[in-house]
């Protein structure tokens, strides 16, 4: 194709990017959001205890915490502890002046900046507005819900991964004793490719590293993750790497700051002057969705120079005794790679042969390589095969199970790896029923329940009715915008257990709860005491986290205690009589599971008995609450780190298919768009925004103030479409069917993105990403590889 931009051009856009990332703009940025929070001595001392012993654990990010370092915050992580314990809290006042109608025009910004939830909540439909509920009506009507359903399937429990370890554990053990296994969760959008093609390739679906790897590694691939935005404590691995001599090579669609030059601001001499490490020694910026063939074209350079190496009688480049031992299908990976033309590498990947042999001797010239990834990976049609095509590379010169070396997924919320280890999976393996069938002394079902993209889908058909979330921000996360608010629309009973409020508590069918709960950073007194809860990293190390603050309000409760009232009043026969639920005869489904094996109030009021229960029922957790006394936690570890690969044929795999034909889901003939020139967008988060959380218009290391509605486009191809820079756009989405799916009024960056892509915020452009376009084998939306084509606005913008 004629459209490679490896070359870069000039970009002459009038949006100034900075020339490092981190320093004294991070401190001073962190400073605001702490003053802005109107509570600065409070957030200060949680600061000072984030990811410390006997502290909490930073809400911010899955990244592990360093045993060393003064300080164990970020910028971002700051700006989330800010936003969680502000002052402002939204109370009865707010929802008798406030309808939902009106509260459903403002914009999600608005809605969470209002301040903390305070009560629990039931919404009105006479009156349009939520109105105060006790805590017991609310559990007894979730029962009452719960109850009137024809079939368990009927219910949606959906978790975001913010969760601690009890809570979810807690969660999902209700959920399947109420006889379901539809647990939606936030990672079904996020990193759930990385889970599928990790369990196929190695037999587990977790990254094989730790933190201390970092400071072992030659060299370290970054492939579509920004993490001086979104994981900016892995920054000081990076720059700690880049400092001793280590290789950091970064593969992302966009030239990212903080991948080019960071600065610590805990090094006086970056803080202060225009000093700065340079980070990545080789950047290439392919395009969307071409990292599989740009890998494909590192290994054919690999192989051919393997062959040439043997043919002169010098040592193998690969390992070959490794791939003897260890792998297995790795004949017909090579005769695959071998079928890949360099043409169609080079076309889409975007990069040069130049480029993906530059890449390739790094890789030889390391003995120890570490590969990490993030969204910019998982988020594609494609993904699954894209990060097996990272574990072949990665086998071909036995690049896991040694120290400095191996496969690192980078996760996204600060606990979303612990809730599935704890079970909040749509698809548990049957050891893992069994187990949990075993301590509560009752069959569970075994049958797959429902993801995300399924969960919309069944309410959207009217096959489910009752949505309970355990966090998050469903409506605003999950892709199609109009689908999804639909689907919520049709739900009997929508219960959301939230800190903040969001979109989700507006879309409402007929019944409503809104039940606040306490954040990270505050004290969770019960019964027994205060309470601590657990959470395991992106390096399998699980730690206690302890909140230090006092609670917003009086009338708030855990989302721990929360789940077990839940779980009490909806199994407990003794609860089926309350007033609320009617002469109703409670459903054949709930007598068969009426259980008095668990007491959920009592592992409520104290959190080592559930502890306990997870040491019972989950191998790697004997002696738990034991175990997390020690300083920084306990490491599950990884079968695959120590060579033992827990596939069907105990081996690692090496997967072997073809480059995708297309890198979005739809046909380029497509009927009614023949004439337009179709782009390949990507959804991306900016530096001021935790997922759909945004805590201000700027984007600083983008060069972009106060604006969410931005378009990054390279300026050629703007300018064949005869736009100028800041001008104003509509995108429209193609999607094979006949549903309209536009974003209006997006203004016009030039940046330097390879030409035919294109960049914009989420969730803005969650409208644009049709529900049926879905990542092979993982479901996820593909958030990264939308097609788009562009029209000039039709929206006037009032200046
Ligand atoms: N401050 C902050 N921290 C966060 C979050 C947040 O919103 N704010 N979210 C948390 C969560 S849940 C997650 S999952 C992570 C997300 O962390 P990231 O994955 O870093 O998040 P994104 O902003 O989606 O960035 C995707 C990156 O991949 C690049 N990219 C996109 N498509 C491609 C591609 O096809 N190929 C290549 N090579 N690059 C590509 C983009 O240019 C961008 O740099 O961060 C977590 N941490
Ligand atoms: N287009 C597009 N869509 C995407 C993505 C993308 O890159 N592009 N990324 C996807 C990814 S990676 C993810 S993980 C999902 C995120 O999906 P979610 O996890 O569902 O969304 P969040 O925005 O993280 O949830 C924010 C809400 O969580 C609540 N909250 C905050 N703290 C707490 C707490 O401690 N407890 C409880 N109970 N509630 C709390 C607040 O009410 C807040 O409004 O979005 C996905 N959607
Ligand atoms: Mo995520």
């Amino acid at each position: 194709m004629s459209e490679n931009n490896h070359q870069n051009d000039p970009i002459s856009s009038m949006h100034k990017k900075p020339k490092k990332a981190g320093g004294i703009s991070s401190l001073t940025s962190t400073l605001k959001h702490i003053m802005q929070s109107q509570q600065p001595q409070t957030n200060v001392k949680s600061l000072l205890k984030a990811n410390k012993n006997k502290g909490f654990d930073c809400p911010g990010c899955a990244w592990g915490d360093e045993k060393e370092g003064l300080l164990q915050f970020c910028e971002n992580g700051a700006k989330a502890i800010a936003w969680e314990s502000t002052s402002k809290v939204v109370d009865q006042a707010f929802f008798e002046q406030y309808s939902v109608s009106e509260l459903m025009r403002q914009s999600d910004y608005w809605l969470e900046y209002q301040g903390r939830l305070t009560q629990p909540l039931r919404y009105n439909q006479e009156t349009d507005h939520y109105q105060a509920i006790s805590w017991q009506d609310s559990f007894a009507l979730i029962a009452k819900h719960l109850h009137q359903l024809d079939s368990p399937d009927q219910a949606e429990f959906y978790t975001s991964g913010r969760a601690s370890n009890e809570a979810s554990f807690l969660y999902q053990l209700f959920g399947r004793m109420f006889g379901t296994n539809n647990f939606p969760d936030c990672s079904n959008m996020c990193h759930e490719a990385s889970g599928v093609a990790l369990n196929e390739a190695i037999g587990v679906g977790k990254g094989t590293v730790v933190l201390e790897d970092f400071d072992h590694a030659d060299a370290i691939f970054v492939f579509g993750q920004n993490p001086g935005t979104n994981h900016p404590r892995m920054m000081n691995a990076l720059r700690k790497s880049a400092r001793n001599g280590g290789k950091i090579v970064s593969f992302n669609n966009l030239k990212e700051v903080a991948l080019e030059r960071f600065a610590s601001p805990q090094d006086p001499l970056e803080l202060l002057t225009p000093k700065a490490t340079t980070i990545s020694h080789a950047y290439f910026t392919p395009k969307l969705g071409g990292d599989m063939a740009a890998i494909r074209g590192m290994v054919k350079v690999i192989l051919a120079k393997n062959s040439e190496a043997i043919e002169q009688g010098k040592a193998p480049l690969i390992d070959e005794s490794f791939i003897a031992e260890h792998c297995k299908n790795f004949n017909e990976y090579c005769q695959v790679v071998n079928a890949t033309s360099w043409q169609k590498i080079v076309e889409q990947s975007g990069l040069s042969k130049a480029e993906i042999t530059q890449a390739a001797e790094i890789y030889l010239q390391s003995t120890k390589v570490i590969c990490t990834w993030a969204m910019g990976i998982t988020q594609h049609l494609h993904s699954v095969n894209t990060i097996q095509e990272i574990v072949n590379l990665q086998l071909l010169r036995g690049n896991i199970g040694k120290k400095g070396a191996g496969l690192c997924p980078v996760r996204g919320h600060s606990n979303v790896q612990g809730n599935r280890t704890m079970g909040i999976n749509e698809k548990p393996t049957k050891a893992f029923i069994d187990a949990m069938s075993e301590l509560v002394n009752q069959p569970l079902p075994y049958e797959k329940g429902h993801n995300v993209y399924h969960a919309i889908n069944a309410l959207l058909e009217k096959r489910s009715k009752v949505l309970i979330c355990l966090g998050g921000n469903i409506a605003a996360a999950a892709p199609d915008t109009h689908q999804t608010h639909a689907a919520l629309k049709n739900t009997t009973l929508n219960v959301q257990i939230s800190t903040k409020l969001n979109r989700s508590h507006l879309l409402i069918g007929q019944d409503a709860l809104i039940l606040p709960c306490l954040g990270r950073t505050e004290i969770d007194m019960q019964q027994s005491g205060e309470q601590q809860i657990t959470v395991e990293d992106t390096f399998s190390m699980v730690h206690a986290s302890q909140g230090n603050v006092a609670p917003i309000s009086t009338n708030l409760k855990s989302e721990t205690s929360i789940v077990a009232h839940i779980a009490d009043s909806t199994l407990n026969s003794r609860n089926f009589h309350n007033s609320l639920l009617d002469n109703k005869t409670t459903p054949k489904f709930i007598e068969s599971s009426k259980n008095t094996a668990i007491n959920w109030l009592a592992l409520a009021d104290d959190y080592t008995k559930i502890r306990e229960l997870i040491s019972q029922s989950i191998t790697e957790f004997s002696d738990f609450n034991q175990q997390i006394t020690q300083p920084g936690g306990f490491y599950l570890g990884n079968p695959a780190a120590e060579l033992t690969w827990r596939t069907p044929e105990n081996k690692a795999l090496f997967s072997y298919q073809a480059l995708p034909e297309n890198i979005h889901a739809i046909s380029t003939q497509q009927e009614p768009v023949k004439n337009q020139k179709i782009f390949t967008l990507q959804s991306l988060r900016s530096h001021d925004q935790y997922n759909t959380t945004i805590y201000g218009l700027n984007d600083r290391y983008r060069g972009i103030a106060n604006e969410r509605n931005v378009l990054f486009i390279h300026e050629k191809d703007a300018r064949k479409l005869k736009f100028e820079e800041n001008d104003l756009v509509d995108i429209t989405s193609i999607w094979h069917d006949d549903q309209s799916r536009c974003v209006k009024g997006f203004k016009l960056c030039f940046y330097d993105i390879p030409q035919g892509n294109l960049a914009a915020y989420y969730p803005e452009t969650n409208p644009l990403v049709p529900l049926d376009s879905v990542g092979d084998r993982s479901f996820t939306p593909t958030s990264k590889s939308i097609a788009v084509y562009l029209e000039k606005s039709t929206e006037q913008r009032i200046v």
